[in-house]
């Protein structure tokens, strides 16, 4: 085999080159964790909402056994058809896996195309250089809620304890997780956890948790200074910025408690585990909520992407007119 590589789409080619901030989208969310066709819509608006506020999207993903940053339109069309024929298998499609961290060896090894979790496209956003060092996503993995029984602990968090220096923008951990736990979990790894315009963790598709959090930023250039203070301090891991879901696409809190119970329950009487545990409980959430949640999740990936942009900008001295 050639030894593995790690290629640059040239638009983020040329963007590095003039020196532009750039900033990793993770590709799980388009072909796991959204439907067909809202995943390319999403997947497209997310890249243009980077571009608006001034920074280049690179989203990233393996094709073919490369490991790619950044994806022609053809290639994000591709990822994003792979969640329609998840279900009708389409002839000579090709097979996306979803990569974590620990997958990426197996699949690049076998010369295979995966969609990376956020462990993975931080893993490799940090392993390629990418400046200044910011993703953007929807919400991380964490504990789940069994965890005590099962061990399914997402490899996000400690993917995160080991990105240093890293930023992370997300709208918190997604809500069918144990979110105490989780928040536990990364204050154990000594992963800061920021409010953006908030004093509480946001509940993914819904703006509250009920958890409070103990650091909260307002502007894009207050969460630049705490990331190269954090770098500055030299201290180790990422830093995550939360922000709740635009107000007019959220969730009311209690739906979303009934439907993610819902979803428990149908996964176990399915028998329902590991990897693909996460997309099948965000797929009943959704049909529970009547397509609610959908809205939001794109909503809120959509501002994530969008205020990765800002801080990027923020991080790497660029001012915009705002
Ligand atoms: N955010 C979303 N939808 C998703 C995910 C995040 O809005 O589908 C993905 C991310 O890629 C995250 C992954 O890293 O789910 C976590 O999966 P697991 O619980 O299997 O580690
Ligand atoms: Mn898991």
């Amino acid at each position: 085999m050639h030894a593995p590589s790690i290629a640059r789409s040239s638009r983020v080619d040329e963007a590095e080159s003039r020196g532009m901030p750039v900033v990793a989208l993770e590709s799980t969310v388009i072909a796991q964790g959204l439907p067909w066709p809202e995943n390319l819509e999403t997947a497209r608006a997310m890249e243009a909402a980077v571009r608006e506020a001034g920074a280049e999207p690179s989203t990233i993903a393996v094709l073919d056994g490369e490991v790619r940053l950044g994806l022609t339109p053809d290639e994000l069309l591709e990822i994003a058809a792979a969640a329609a024929t998840r279900s009708a298998p389409v002839a000579g499609a090709r097979p996306w896996a979803k990569a974590n961290r620990r997958d990426l060896s197996a699949i690049v090894g076998a010369g295979g195309c995966a969609a990376t979790t956020v462990s993975a496209t931080l893993w490799i956003a940090r392993r390629a250089g990418l400046l200044p060092g910011v993703m953007a996503t929807g919400g991380l993995g964490g504990v789940h809620r069994e965890a005590g029984a099962t061990f399914d602990i997402s490899t996000d968090l400690d993917e995160l304890a080991r990105a240093d220096g890293m930023l992370v923008v997300c709208s918190g951990m997604k809500s069918i997780l144990d979110l105490p736990a989780t928040l536990e979990a990364l204050e154990t790894r000594g992963v800061p956890v920021v409010g953006y315009r908030t004093s509480e963790l946001p509940g993914f598709v819904a703006r509250t948790s009920g958890l409070a959090l103990e650091h909260r930023v307002d502007s894009a250039d207050e969460a630049a200074r705490v990331v190269l203070a954090h770098r500055a301090l030299g201290l180790p891991g990422a830093v995550v910025l939360v922000q709740p879901v635009p107000e007019a696409d959220a969730i009311d809190p209690g739906l979303l408690a009934r439907a993610i119970d819902g979803a428990l329950t149908e996964a176990h009487r399915r028998g329902i585990s590991g990897k693909m545990l996460t997309p099948f409980l965000l797929g009943a959430v959704r049909d529970a909520t009547g397509g609610l949640s959908l809205r939001a999740n794109r909503s809120l990936l959509v501002a994530n992407a969008r205020l990765a942009g800002e801080v990027a900008l923020a991080m790497a001295g660029v001012r915009g007119d705002r």
